[in-house]
C-alpha cells in the first residue's frame, strides 16, 4: 500500500523580511514537498528556491548529527563522536571553570541571524548567559544604523504595509534588492507598474528592479547621505516641502533644512557620481507623486555614513508630505509590529549595565588583543562568524587560539564549526517548534515541527535549559520546553482568542481588515507622537553630528569600493555548503580593461588587511569604481579560501556602532 503524505502548515523563521507560511508534505520520514501557503496573503502560494529545497540542507553531507570533541589541531575538523551527556558535562564544566577562574565576562556567547524565531534566541540561552554573568554581546552586525535612524526619527513606527505599495503612483526602492532578499515584494511592485506607477531605484548595482525602473540612480557606495540631503534641500528651496505637515507632525525641520542646505544638486552630483539633472528629476517625480511609497533597505547602512544616510532618506516622506494615504510613506523594519516582553516571561535576570559589552563587529579584535578579563570560552550558535564578521583573518586567528575553548552549536559543518573544541548538533526549523515574527511582513507565525530530528540533533531552547541545569543555575519556576515558552511569550501579548487563532492557523495578522495607514490610523510612538527630524540624542552622539558627511575612505593605493550584498543562493552564509562553485568578483568593464582583466581570469583583490584570490566576471550592471563579491561566501567559494570579509575593516558606523561592510576599499590585479 502506498504511504500517504502528511501535510503540515508551518512557517519559515530564517533571516528574511517575508516570514513565509509553508505547507510541508512528509512521506516515509522524508520531506516530499515544501511550498508556500495561500492562506498567508503575503506568501501567496510561492516561496524562494532555497526553502523549497530545504531538504537538501537538512540532509546534506555536512549535516551535524552527533555531538563531537576535537581530536586534531584547531581548524582541521578532526572530531570524535561523543554522547550528549558527555558533551554537555564538558561544556558546563568549561563554562563554570572560566567563570570561577576569570569571572563570568570571560565567557562570550556569539549568536546572530540563524533564526528570527522567538524560541531559538534570547530565551533559555539568554537566561543562562545572564545568570553566568557572561559578556553581553552587542548584535550590531546588521540593522543597527537603520534601527537607530528609524528610532531617532519615528520611534521605530511600523511603516507602510508592503502589500499596500500596489496603490502607489511612485515606488522608490532605496538600497535593497527584493529580487533576492524579499521576493514577495516583487509582484507587488509589478502590479503597481502595471497600473501605471513609476519606479525609482537607488542602488550602485543595476538590480533586476532597477532594469524596470523609470529612473535608476547609481550612487557611489556610501554617498546616500548627500543624495538624500540634496533632495531635501531641493524640496524646501522649490516650495515643494509640505509645511503644514511639518508644522503639525514634526520637530526639527528648520535644522534639517539648514544641514541639507549645503548640499546643492551640483555638490551632491560630484560626490555621488550621479548627474545633477537626474537628482533633480527624482526630486520632482517624488514631489509630484501621490501615493509615493519609499522602501528603504539595508544596503545603504553598511558604511561610515550609514545612520545619517538612513535618517536623511527617512526624512523624505515627512518633508514632502507623503503620509496619510494608503501606500504613501516609507517602510524600514517592521519588527515593532509585535513586541513580546521576553525578559520577565522567561525568567531572564535584567541585563546588568556593569557587565562588559562586546560589539560583535570587533570580535576578531577582542579575541586577539589583550582584554580584561580575556575571553576564555566562546559559545557560537545561530551564527557563522568566520564567514560573516569583519576582519576575517583576526576572527580566524582568534579561533586558532590554543587557550580558547570554543563551542559551536550548529546544523552543519560550517567554516567556523571546523574550529570547535566541542560541536553540538542543532535541529532545523522543520525539526523543532518555533514561534516568530519578521521585520517586513507583519503577521505572527507559529511553526510546529514537521519531521523528527536528524541524528541526535537537539533544539536551542532545550540545550540551553539543560546547560543551565548542569551549571546549577536553574530555578524551579523557569518556563522550559516549547509549550511553556510559547505560553510565557504570549502572555500579555495575545488574548486567548488570538492565541487560539495562531495555534489553529499558524498565523495571526497584526491588524484586522485593511492594513493601518501611518498618520491616519497610527502615529510615531515617540513621546510627543511627532517625527523628530533633528534628533538631539543623535546629534550629540556623532563626531560629525547627525547629517554630517564622512569622506570616502578610498586612497590612491586602494581606489575601488568593494560591496558585498546578498544573493538569492544563500541567506548570509546559510546554505553555503550547497553552493559548491567558485564565486567570481564582479567588475565594471572600464575598471577591468584598465587592468587587463577579462571574465574568467584569476584575479587578486587586495588591501592592507588581506587578499581574495578568485575569478573575475565583467558586469555592466555595476557602477564604475565598485567591485562586488557577495556576502556569506564559504572558504570553498574562492581560490584562497578568503571572502570579502578579509578586506572589510572593523570600523564602526557614524552612530550606533554598526558594521561598515561596504567601506572596504581595494585594488584588483590579474593573479598569476
Ligand atoms: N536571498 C537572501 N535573502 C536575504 C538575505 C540573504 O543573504 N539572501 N539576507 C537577509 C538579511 S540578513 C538582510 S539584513 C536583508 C538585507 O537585504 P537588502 O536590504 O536587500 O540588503 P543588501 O543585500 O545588503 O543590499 C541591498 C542593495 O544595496 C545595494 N547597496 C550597497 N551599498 C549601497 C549604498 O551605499 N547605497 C545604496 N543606495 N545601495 C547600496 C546593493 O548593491 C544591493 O543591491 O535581506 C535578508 N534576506
Ligand atoms: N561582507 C559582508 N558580510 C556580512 C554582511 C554584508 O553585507 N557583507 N551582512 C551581514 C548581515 S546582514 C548579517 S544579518 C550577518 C549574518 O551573519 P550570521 O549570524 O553568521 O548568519 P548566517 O551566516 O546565516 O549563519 C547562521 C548560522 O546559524 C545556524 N543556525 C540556524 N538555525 C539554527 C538553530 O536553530 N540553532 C543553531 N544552534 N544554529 C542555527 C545556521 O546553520 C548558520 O550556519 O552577516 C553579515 N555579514
Ligand atoms: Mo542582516
Amino acid at each position: 500500500m502506498a504511504e500517504t503524505a502528511l501535510s503540515t502548515v508551518t512557517a519559515c523563521p530564517l533571516d528574511c523580511p517575508d516570514a513565509c507560511s509553508l505547507e510541508v508534505q512528509v512521506e516515509g520520514g522524508h520531506i516530499a514537498k515544501i511550498d508556500g501557503t495561500r492562506t498567508n496573503p503575503y506568501t501567496a502560494g510561492f516561496i524562494c528556491s532555497k526553502v523549497r529545497h530545504f531538504a537538501d540542507h537538512m540532509d546534506c553531507d555536512e549535516r551535524l548529527l552527533e555531538p563531537a570533541r576535537r581530536v586534531g589541531p584547531k581548524g582541521k575538523a578532526e572530531f570524535e563522536t561523543i554522547g550528549w551527556d558527555e558533551a554537555l558535562d564538558l561544556v558546563a564544566a568549561e563554562l563554570k571553570s572560566a567563570r570561577d577562574r576569570f569571572g563570568g565576562e570571560s565567557i562570550l556567547p556569539l549568536s546572530y541571524g540563524g533564526s528570527n524565531g522567538w524560541l531559538t534566541q534570547d530565551t533559555t540561552d539568554a537566561r543562562l548567559w545572564r545568570r553566568l554573568g557572561a559578556s553581553h554581546l552587542l548584535r550590531n552586525v546588521c540593522a543597527v544604523p537603520t534601527g537607530v535612524a528609524s528610532q531617532g526619527l519615528y520611534g521605530k513606527m511600523v511603516g507602510t504595509d508592503l502589500a499596500d505599495y500596489v496603490h502607489c503612483d511612485l515606488i522608490v526602492i532605496w538600497g535593497t534588492n527584493p529580487s533576492a532578499t524579499g521576493i514577495h515584494f516583487v509582484p507587488v511592485v509589478q502590479a503597481a507598474l502595471k497600473r501605471g506607477a513609476k519606479l525609482v531605484v537607488v542602488d550602485p548595482i543595476r538590480t533586476p528592479l532597477a532594469k524596470k525602473a523609470d529612473l535608476h540612480l547609481a550612487p557611489h557606495p556610501g554617498t546616500d547621505l548627500p543624495l538624500a540631503l540634496a533632495v531635501v534641500s531641493w524640496l524646501f528651496e522649490n516650495g515643494r516641502a509640505d509645511l503644514e505637515f511639518l508644522e503639525q507632525h514634526t520637530t526639527g525641520s528648520d535644522e534639517l533644512r539648514r544641514r541639507a542646505g549645503v548640499w546643492t544638486l551640483e555638490r551632491a552630483a560630484e560626490v555621488t557620481g550621479i548627474d545633477a539633472a537626474a537628482i533633480e528629476a527624482f526630486a520632482r517625480l517624488y514631489a509630484d507623486a501621490s501615493p509615493a511609497g519609499l522602501r528603504c533597505g539595508w544596503g545603504l547602512e553598511r558604511n561610515r555614513n550609514g545612520t545619517s544616510a538612513v535618517a536623511a532618506v527617512l526624512s523624505l516622506p515627512a518633508v514632502a508630505g507623503k503620509f496619510g494615504v494608503r501606500g504613501g510613506g516609507y517602510t524600514m523594519s517592521n519588527s515593532r509590529a509585535w513586541t513580546p516582553d521576553i525578559e520577565p516571561a522567561v525568567n531572564q535576570p535584567v541585563a546588568d549595565d556593569a557587565v562588559r559589552r562586546v560589539n560583535m563587529n570587533v570580535v576578531g579584535r577582542v579575541l586577539t588583543t589583550p582584554q580584561d578579563p580575556p575571553v576564555q570560552c566562546l559559545f557560537v550558535y545561530n551564527c557563522n562568524p568566520l564567514a560573516t564578521l569583519p576582519e576575517q583573518q583576526r576572527v580566524r586567528a582568534g579561533l586558532e587560539r590554543e587557550d580558547l575553548f570554543t563551542v559551536v552549536f550548529e546544523q552543519v559543518l560550517t567554516d567556523t564549526a571546523r574550529y570547535a573544541d566541542v560541536l553540538l548538533p542543532a535541529t532545523t526549523f522543520l525539526e523543532h517548534r518555533e514561534l516568530g515574527a519578521s521585520y517586513g511582513a507583519t503577521p505572527l507565525t507559529d511553526g510546529p515541527a514537521v519531521i523528527a530530528p536528524r541524528g541526535s540533533a537537539r533544539n536551542n531552547y532545550e540545550v540551553f535549559e539543560e546547560l543551565c541545569r548542569r551549571c546549577g543555575l536553574e530555578r524551579a519556576d523557569d518556563p522550559n520546553g516549547a509549550e511553556e515558552l510559547v505560553e510565557a511569550l504570549q502572555k500579555g501579548l495575545l488574548d486567548p482568542t488570538q492565541a487560539r487563532t495562531l495555534r489553529r492557523d499558524g498565523l495571526l495578522s497584526s491588524f484586522r481588515g485593511e492594513a493601518p495607514i501611518p498618520f491616519v490610523d497610527h502615529f510615531p510612538p515617540t513621546p510627543d507622537g511627532k517625527v523628530h527630524l533633528f534628533p538631539e540624542e543623535l546629534e550629540e552622539a556623532s563626531s560629525v553630528g547627525i547629517y554630517g558627511y564622512l569622506e570616502d575612505p578610498a586612497t590612491a593605493e586602494y581606489p575601488l569600493a568593494l560591496i558585498s550584498p546578498a544573493t538569492s543562493r544563500t541567506i548570509s552564509s546559510t546554505f553555503g555548503q550547497l553552493v559548491r562553485r567558485q564565486v567570481p568578483v564582479q567588475i565594471h568593464p572600464d575598471d577591468a580593461s584598465k587592468r587587463g582583466i577579462a571574465t574568467g581570469d584569476r584575479v587578486r583583490v587586495f588591501n592592507a588587511l588581506g587578499e581574495v584570490i578568485c575569478e573575475a566576471s565583467i558586469d555592466v550592471n555595476l557602477v564604475r569604481g565598485t567591485l562586488c563579491l557577495p556576502k556569506g561566501l564559504w572558504s570553498h567559494n574562492t581560490l584562497n579560501g578568503a571572502s570579502s570579509n578579509s578586506l572589510v575593516p572593523d570600523d564602526l558606523t557614524d552612530l550606533g556602532d554598526g558594521a561598515c561592510f561596504n567601506d572596504a576599499r581595494v585594488e584588483i590585479e590579474p593573479a598569476s
